[in-house]
C-alpha cells in the first residue's frame, strides 16, 4: 500500500552549501542555501563556540550555565580559504569547516585529528511542540575514551553508553539507572593522549551516545531549542575540565565548617532528641559541626515554619547548638502547600509567582505538604522573594545552613513524577515551556536560596546545598548523590559519582554515607566513612526508619574506627582547603580520577577506584565485604604507605592489606601535608603550631597551602596566605623553600615538621642559610619532628656540615 506519510514527515534535514560568511571581531557566521546558519566564536585558542539556526535568524542568546564573568581573549584567530574549506586557526588549534556542507573538523597544530564529523549538525523539525529537535554526529576515533556528564550512577568510563539528561527524583536508585537529580550536558573525551570537551549547553532534555548505537560515532541531541556547544581542546585531561569549570563558574570558599563531619538524619526531632544527639558527640569526642534538620522541624512541612510542639524556641535551641560547636543546616522544599491563612502562600500568590499550566491554572502537584503549588524560580523577581524569605530562619533564627530537596522538581503520584511538560516558566524573559526549563528549575531555586542564605550571613560566608542541579550550578550550591542504599555496590556508586561530579565541575559533593535506605552493617558503615572522609562534602543521612545510623551504632569497634577516620578529616582540613582554594580560582577538581592524575598511562583509563584527593594523596576505598586487602593500581612514581611509611614503586597494581581498620592511603613522595590537631570541631581550639608531614623524596616536588580567617570575606581583600613549598631532596640533604603571598597572618606561633622516609641522620640544620642547633628545634632523631619557626625563606637540613 502507498501511503503519504513520507511527505508528512520530512525527517532528518540538512545544512546546505554555504552561500556566505562574514567575520565579526571574534566570530564568522556561515549562511547556507537553506537558511541554515553557523556562528563559530573564538572565546579563547582552545576554546570554540558552535551556534547553529535554522531560519536564518539567531533568538535570544541567553545561557543560565556560562558564567557572566568568563575570561574572554585570544592570541590568535586567523582564516584561510580553500576551495570547498574555511579554516579557522588559532595558537592551540585548526577548525576546518567545509563550504559543501558545513562539516566541521578540528585538528591540533600538528595536524592530529581532535574529532571530527560524519552526519554533523541536523535537525528534524518538531511539529508538536515548535522548533526542532537538533541532533549532531560526530565520528569517534578508534580507542576513545568518554568521562563526565555530572551525577550518572554507572561504570566511570562511558564508551559504550547512551544516556539522557532529564533531572528526577530517583528513591533507592540502581546502579546503570539512566536520568537522576543532575543535568551536566558535558563530557571530556580522551584519545591518542589528546583530550577536548564538549559542553552542549541546552536544557532540554538531551541525549548522548558514546559509540553505543555505532561503533565508530559519538552524538548528541535535544528535543528542542539550539545546537549550541562548545568545544574546549586539551590536549590535558586538566585543561579542558578546569576550562570547563571556568566557563561555567565556580563557587566561593565555603565557610571552613562546612568541609566538616555532618550528622543528618530524616529526621532528628524533637529538640531533646537533636541536643542529646549533639551532647553525644562531645561526649565521644566524635568530631562534627553540623547537624541537620529534615523536613519535619516544620509545621505541616510548611517551608519558613517551624512546628512548635516540636522545637518551642527554635533560636535557642540554634543558639546552644551553636556554644557547643554545632551549626544548625535546615531543609527547604520548593513545594508551597495551598493554604489561605500561610503567610509564603499568600505573598507568591498575590505576587503571581506560582508556575501556571499552559491554559492558566496553577501548576498543582503534591509533595510533602499536601497539595501545592510551586514558585517559578526562573522568575528573577520570585528569585529576589526568595532570597528574603531567609531573612527569619538564618537572620534571626540563626540557621546557618539550608539544604535544597525535591528540586527536579519532584512530585508525588503522577507519571514522570515530575511538572507536566506544558507548565510555563519566566526562563529570565525568555517565556518556555517546562521542557526548556525542567532541567534548570532545581538550580534556579539552589540560586534563590543561596542568595537569600549569602545576605543574612553576612558577615559570614553561606553553606548551602542542592540536590538537583545543571551545569553551572556548582556556583551556587554545594550537593549530594540522592537517595542511595545501604549495600557494597552503592558504596562504590557513591566513589564513582563523586569523582564523575568532580570532573563534571562539581566538585563540592558527597554521598549520603551508610546510605539512605535500608541498614548499613557496621563493617559497610566504617568502610564508608573512610571513603567519605575523602569526599570535598561529608556526611551521614539516612531514611530513619531503618535503624540508627550515627558513629556509635553499631558497637565500640565501629566508633573507635571511624572516629579516628573523622579526626583523620579534621587532621586534614588545611590540605582540603588548600584544594578547594585550587577549586574556586583555577576550577582544579578536588578529587582527580586516575586519568585525569596521568592520561599518559592507558592503565588508568578503566580504573575508578582508585582516586587522588587534593594533589598529593592517593585513596583506594575497600568496596567489598569480609575483605583484609585489595589489589590497589599506583600511578606513575612513589608512594609512601601512609600507615607505616613503606615505598611503593607505581605504574603498576601492588595487594594492600586493609583489615577494618586499615583503608588504603598513600602519599606522593616529596609531598608537605599540613594539619592541623585533632579538635571535635572547626576552630574549637586556638592552634599553637601547625603540623608539616614532610615525605622525603630524591627530587623535587612541590606542595602549596592556603590560609585564611575560616570564614568571613576578608580572603577577597587580600586576607589570604598562600604559600608555596619548594621541596628539593637529595641522598644527604633535603632544602625547603617556602614564598608567601597575600596579607593574612595566620595565628599559630610555629611549624612542627615531621620528615618521614628520610635516608640520612640530621647532623646540621640552616634557616635561611644561618646554622641553628637542632636542640633548640626540640629535634627528636627517633622520629624526625621538630619545630621550626613559620617564617623563613629557605630551610635546609644535612648529614654533614656545609662546606
Ligand atoms: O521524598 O526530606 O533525598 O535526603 O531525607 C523524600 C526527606 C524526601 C529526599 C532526600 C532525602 C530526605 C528526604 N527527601
Amino acid at each position: 500500500m502507498i501511503t503519504n506519510t513520507e511527505l508528512e514527515t520530512k525527517g532528518n534535514l540538512f545544512p546546505g552549501e554555504v552561500k556566505a560568511f562574514e567575520f565579526d571581531g571574534d566570530s564568522i557566521t556561515f549562511s547556507t542555501a537553506n537558511t541554515v546558519l553557523l556562528r563559530i566564536t573564538v572565546l579563547r585558542d582552545s576554546i570554540l563556540r558552535f551556534r547553529y539556526a535554522t531560519d536564518g535568524i539567531f533568538e535570544n542568546d541567553f545561557s543560565y550555565a556560562i558564567d557572566k564573568d568568563t575570561m574572554h581573549g585570544f592570541n590568535k584567530f586567523e582564516i584561510q580559504e580553500a576551495p570547498s574549506l574555511i579554516t579557522i586557526i588559532t595558537s592551540k588549534i585548526k577548525c576546518k569547516i567545509s563550504t559543501t556542507d558545513l562539516k566541521i573538523g578540528i585538528y591540533d597544530l600538528q595536524d592530529n585529528v581532535i574529532v571530527e564529523e560524519d552526519l554533523g549538525f541536523h535537525w528534524e523539525e518538531s511539529f508538536k511542540y515548535g522548533g526542532n529537535f537538533v541532533k549532531m554526529n560526530k565520528t569517534s576515533v578508534e580507542g576513545e575514551n568518554f568521562f563526565g556528564l555530572g551525577d550518572k550512577p554507572t561504570n566511570f568510563n562511558l564508551k559504550g553508553r547512551k544516556l539522557t539528561l532529564w533531572n528526577k527524583d530517583q528513591f533507592a536508585f540502581n546502579k546503570d539507572l539512566d536520568e537522576l537529580y543532575k543535568a551536566v550536558p558535558f563530557y571530556t573525551a580522551l584519545h591518542s593522549n589528546i583530550a577536548y570537551g564538549i559542553f552542549f549547553d541546552n536544557s532540554f532534555k538531551t541525549h548522548f551516545d558514546f559509540c553505543q548505537d555505532k561503533r565508530n560515532e559519538v552524538k548528541f541531541w535535544a528535543e528542542g531549542g539550539e545546537m549550541n556547544y562548545y568545544f574546549i581542546y586539551g590536549p590535558k585531561i586538566a585543561e579542558v575540565v578546569t576550562s570547563y569549570t571556568n566557563l561555567t563558574g565556580t563557587p566561593d570558599l565555603p565557610p571552613l565548617w562546612a568541609l566538616g563531619y555532618h550528622q543528618s538524619k530524616w529526621s532528628y526531632f524533637p529538640e531533646e532528641r537533636v541536643t542529646e544527639l549533639a551532647a553525644k558527640f562531645r561526649e565521644l569526642d566524635f568530631p562534627c559541626d553540623a547537624i541537620h534538620l529534615d523536613i519535619d522541624y516544620m509545621e505541616d512541612f510548611k517551608c519558613f515554619t517551624w512546628n512548635n510542639k516540636y522545637f518551642p524556641d527554635p533560636k535557642l535551641m540554634v543558639e546552644k547548638l551553636e556554644e557547643e560547636g554545632f551549626k544548625t543546616v535546615v531543609i527547604i522544599d520548593p513545594g508551597i502547600k495551598i493554604d489561605a491563612d500561610y503567610k509564603i502562600f499568600k505573598e507568591a500568590l498575590d505576587n503571581n509567582y506560582f508556575c501556571r499550566r499552559a491554559d492558566g491554572p496553577f501548576m498543582r502537584g503534591k509533595v510533602w505538604p499536601g497539595e501545592c503549588y510551586f514558585p517559578d524560580f526562573t522568575n528573577p523577581k520570585v528569585r529576589e522573594w526568595w532570597a528574603g524569605l531567609f531573612k527569619e530562619l538564618v537572620g534571626e533564627i540563626g540557621v546557618k545552613g539550608v539544604w535544597n530537596d525535591m528540586n527536579e522538581p519532584a512530585v508525588m503520584e503522577v507519571p514522570g513524577k515530575t511538572f507536566p511538560t506544558d507548565v510555563r516558566h519566566n526562563y529570565d524573559g525568555n517565556d518556555c515551556s517546562h521542557r526548556k526549563a525542567h532541567n534548570i528549575y532545581g538550580m534556579q531555586m539552589a540560586r534563590a536560596t543561596h542568595d537569600g542564605v549569602r545576605k543574612y550571613s553576612f558577615p559570614k560566608r553561606p553553606f548551602t546545598m542542592t540536590r538537583a542541579n545543571f551545569a553551572g550550578g556548582q556556583r551556587y550550591c554545594a550537593t549530594w548523590t540522592g537517595d542511595n542504599i545501604a549495600t557494597w555496590e552503592h558504596l562504590w556508586l557513591a566513589n564513582t559519582q563523586v569523582q564523575r561530579l568532580c570532573l563534571s565541575g562539581m566538585s563540592f559533593t558527597g554521598s549520603d554515607i551508610g546510605g539512605f535506605a535500608e541498614q548499613p552493617s557496621g563493617e559497610l558503615f566504617t568502610r564508608w566513612i573512610q571513603l567519605g572522609i575523602f569526599h570535598p562534602f561529608c556526611r551521614v543521612h539516612s531514611s530513619g526508619d531503618h535503624g540508627n545510623q550515627e558513629p556509635w551504632s553499631f558497637g565500640e569497634e565501629v566508633l573507635n574506627i571511624t572516629r579516628e577516620y573523622v579526626r583523620l578529616r579534621y587532621q586534614l582540613l588545611p590540605y582540603l582547603y588548600t584544594a578547594f582554594y585550587q577549586y574556586t580560582e583555577e576550577g582544579i577538581p578536588i578529587l582527580k580520577p586516575l586519568v585525569y592524575f596521568d592520561q599518559e598511562d592507558v592503565h588508568t583509563y578503566y580504573r575508578s577506584d582508585e582516586f587522588i584527593f587534593g594533589n598529593q594523596i592517593l585513596v583506594c576505598p575497600i568496596q567489598d565485604a569480609h575483605v583484609q586487602g585489595r589489589r590497589v593500581y599506583f600511578p606513575r612514581g612513589k608512594w609512601y604507605n601512609f600507615w607505616n611509611d613503606e615505598i611503593v614503586t607505581g605504574g603498576k597494581e601492588h595487594w594492600v592489606d586493609a583489615p577494618l581498620e586499615k583503608s588504603p592511603i598513600f602519599i606522593k613522595e616529596g609531598a608537605i601535608i599540613p594539619k592541623f590537631p585533632v579538635q571535635n570541631y572547626v576552630d574549637e581550639i586556638e592552634t599553637e603550631a601547625l603540623f608539616l608531614d614532610i615525605y622525603y623524596k630524591n627530587g623535587n616536588e612541590t606542595s602549596i597551602l592556603y590560609e585564611d580567617a575560616h570564614d568571613g570575606y576578608d580572603y577577597k581583600k587580600g586576607r589570604y596566605s598562600l604559600k608555596t613549598f619548594k621541596f628539593r631532596g637529595k641522598p644527604g640533604e633535603i632544602i625547603i623553600q617556602q614564598h608567601k603571598d597575600g596579607k593574612f597572618l595566620t595565628s599559630y606561633k610555629h611549624l612542627e615538621i615531621r620528615i618521614h622516609g628520610l635516608p640520612f641522620e640530621i647532623e646540621k640544620a640552616y634557616l635561611d642559610n644561618e646554622e641553628v642547633s637542632l636542640e633548640t628545634l626540640d629535634f627528636d632523631p627517633t622520629v624526625n619532628t621538630m619545630k621550626i619557626p613559620k617564617v623563613f625563606d629557605l630551610i635546609q637540613f644535612t648529614s654533614k656540615a656545609k662546606s
